[in-house]
């Protein structure tokens, strides 16, 4: 009796509140809008449950619901958007810092702007946004003559920073300063506004918010950004190791037919995009194209709500289109008229970085062919509730001589 009733409470469907709109792009999906009313059914994974909403069905992402009834008080109403607790933590720890002070493209890339612009930085006042241990602000006083660099950092790194700017005598020259940027004082603006932002998929954290914020605020008229432009640059690719290792693995595992498990190792691999990969050259379709660029003088917070670039890929030789891979390059403009330009390349035809490329498998990989087109469109839409998380849409149709032409569309939640 006490079980039956139990299970029949786990099966009947919940109730949920829609914290945002949202517009569905797959025709499973279901589209509502801030304050409506979702009956629950089943929550199939993580982040996409089976949902109703006025006698229709489909999936919702999760995390744009919450459970009706759970008033302000309530735990998840209390959780901070920006998980600012456990992002900043886990800058407090030398880990991350280990990771991108080892990452020497990373590293000498910066070292090598603050080099090719010593001459010009001579008197100027910077502001090194997410200092970290404070490797830029050192090499700033070190390679060059700057008046002032101001080094913030809001992770509790800050207090070993201030130790080793003095340690390497750079405490002339830089202040470092507690605290997020936003909510930063200073006794006056910047010429320079450097800082490493970037993250997987050149957005994902969007400490880039900080850094525009920042912009508006602190740089003065005719101040330099550094990075000064960002590009996203996606590829479609064959991905087969990854592919035969968490799919053609369960066809026949020690003589027995697993197959049944596929829809689950789809669900489970290939809903969210694999970080960390690193693909071979050998392995892109075509050549790479930039889907979205970001001028960093001129973008606004407003703007990263919804990205959108479009892609055209001339199929360079026969293959398995498996996916799309992703990556980011920035530019650093030379503070010299006519000076060159410094850039970050993080994808497979430049030196690994830590952030490697992101990997965005299809359900079901294609067979192309050389002159086949692929063309379509991407766009980047932020968690309207998680602010650091998006989702990554793609959308694709191929035209190929020998077959009828394909489309497919598929959402990528990162990670919420
Ligand atoms: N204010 C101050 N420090 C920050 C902020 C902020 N708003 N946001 C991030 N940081 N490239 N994805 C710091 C953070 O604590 C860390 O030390 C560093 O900036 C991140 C740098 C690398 N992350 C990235």
């Amino acid at each position: 009796m006490q079980t039956e009733k139990v299970e029949e409470e786990e099966d009947a469907p919940e109730e949920y509140v829609a914290l945002c709109d949202f517009t569905a792009s797959g025709s499973e999906q279901l589209s509502f809008i801030t304050g409506d009313k979702l009956l629950v059914h089943n929550k199939s994974s993580a982040d996409w449950w089976w949902a109703e909403l006025q006698g229709v069905i489909g999936y919702v992402p999760a995390s744009y619901l919450r459970l009706d009834g759970a008033e302000e008080g309530d735990d998840t109403s209390l959780e901070d958007p920006w998980q600012d607790d456990e992002y900043f933590g886990s800058y407090g720890t030398l880990r991350l810092h280990l990771e991108m002070l080892s990452d020497r493209s990373r590293t000498e890339t910066y070292r090598q702007v603050i080099v090719s612009n010593s001459a010009s930085l001579r008197d100027k006042v910077v502001m090194d946004l997410g200092c970290g241990t404070g490797i830029i602000s050192m090499f700033c006083a070190q390679l060059a003559k700057p008046s002032m660099v101001y080094a913030v950092e809001a992770s509790s790194m800050v207090e070993h920073t201030r130790q080793l700017v003095k340690q390497n005598g750079c405490e002339e020259v830089v202040t470092v300063l507690q605290g997020r940027a936003e909510e930063l004082e200073l006794p006056e603006q910047v010429d320079i506004l450097v800082s490493e932002w970037m993250g997987n998929c050149l957005l994902f954290e969007f400490m880039v918010e900080s850094v525009l914020l920042a912009r508006d605020r602190w740089l003065r008229d005719g101040g330099v950004m550094w990075p000064s432009s960002a590009a996203l640059a996606l590829v479609p690719c064959q991905a087969d190791n990854y592919y035969t290792e968490k799919m053609a693995f369960w066809e026949r595992p020690y003589g027995l037919d697993f197959t049944p498990l596929q829809p689950l190792a789809q669900q489970e691999f290939f809903t969210k995009p694999k970080f960390s990969h690193l693909i071979d050259p050998e392995d892109c379709l075509s050549a790479p194209c930039d889907v979205i660029c970001l001028n960093m003088y001129t973008v606004q917070v407003r703007d990263l709500e919804e990205m959108k670039g479009e892609f055209q890929f001339c199929v360079e030789k026969p293959g398995i289109f498996h996916g799309f891979t992703a990556w980011f390059t920035v530019q650093f403009e030379s503070l010299e008229m006519g000076g060159a330009t410094v850039e970050l390349n993080t994808g497979p035809n430049s030196d690994p970085t830590h952030w490697k490329q992101t990997l965005f498998m299809l359900d079901r990989p294609i067979q192309v062919y050389t002159g086949d087109s692929i063309h379509g469109n991407i766009v980047l839409r932020r968690n309207p509730v998680w602010r650091r998380h998006m989702t990554v849409m793609l959308h694709w149709n191929i035209n190929s001589n020998t077959d009828d032409c394909q489309a497919g569309t598929k959402s990528f939640p990162m990670w919420r």
